[in-house]
């Protein structure tokens, strides 16, 4: 994944060419672009390479099985041509082993949520997210994703994964500042809704793009 923007599009919007359209004309300031459920359940799996004509895809299926289960999903997120998959590690130490080791069959990238960017997930994830950042850096991930929406825990994280990458979504609408998050030490932030749901895709990727670079 090149860093460039440092800016990842949560492409979440759930009609086909509605999503191609608004990453056709962000690409520009985008270094990747993240599907979940909400699309590819929409629009099929093959979305995954469709978007790829624009960006390197991120596919967020946050993958939390057994490791033979893990295991197979990976495979036909990369198979589709998704350059990274993010996982949970919740699931524990033998899950995530499984994970890195289909990613690295395909020379693929990795991303291990640690703690989630949204309220709720001070009830249960925030506790072991410095364990479970602490296990997915032992493991060889790629990176992790932390809160933009705590920039605290982002420098915490960081603290804790050295140079690995850090993704970071929450910002805009759940409440988090690109610039602030960039600061606390993360390498990219996730942005959805402020991008797609923009009257101006462009012009608001643009932007959050010029926050990121005043920062760096
Ligand atoms: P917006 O809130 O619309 O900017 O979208 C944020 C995107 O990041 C969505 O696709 C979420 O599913 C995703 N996300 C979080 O919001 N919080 C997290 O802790 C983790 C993710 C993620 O793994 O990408």
């Amino acid at each position: 994944m090149k860093k460039d923007t440092r800016l990842i599009l949560a492409m979440d919007v759930t009609d086909r060419d509605a999503a191609m359209a608004i990453t056709e004309k962000t690409a520009a300031y985008l270094d990747a672009v993240k599907v979940g459920y909400p699309l590819v359940l929409a629009a099929g799996v093959d979305i995954i390479s469709d978007l790829a004509r624009f960006a390197p895809v991120i596919a967020d299926f946050k993958v939390a099985d057994i490791p033979n289960t893990d295991r197979l999903i990976l495979q036909q997120a990369y198979r589709a041509g998704a350059a990274a998959v993010i996982v949970h590690a919740f699931t524990g130490r033998d899950s995530l082993e499984a994970c890195v080791a289909e990613a690295g069959k395909w020379d693929r990238d990795l991303f291990v949520v640690t703690e989630m960017s949204h309220p709720g997930a001070t009830d249960f994830m925030a506790a072991p997210g410095e364990d479970m950042a602490r296990m997915a850096a032992d493991c060889g991930v790629t990176g992790v994703v932390a809160p933009a929406t705590r920039p605290e825990r982002v420098k915490q994280i960081r603290d804790i994964v050295g140079d690995l990458t850090i993704i970071s979504p929450g910002v805009g609408v759940q409440g988090g500042s690109a610039g602030e998050t960039i600061r606390a030490g993360a390498d990219y932030v996730i942005v959805g809704r402020s991008i797609y749901q923009s009257d101006d895709p462009a012009g608001a990727a643009k932007q959050i793009a010029k926050e990121i670079v005043s920062v760096l």
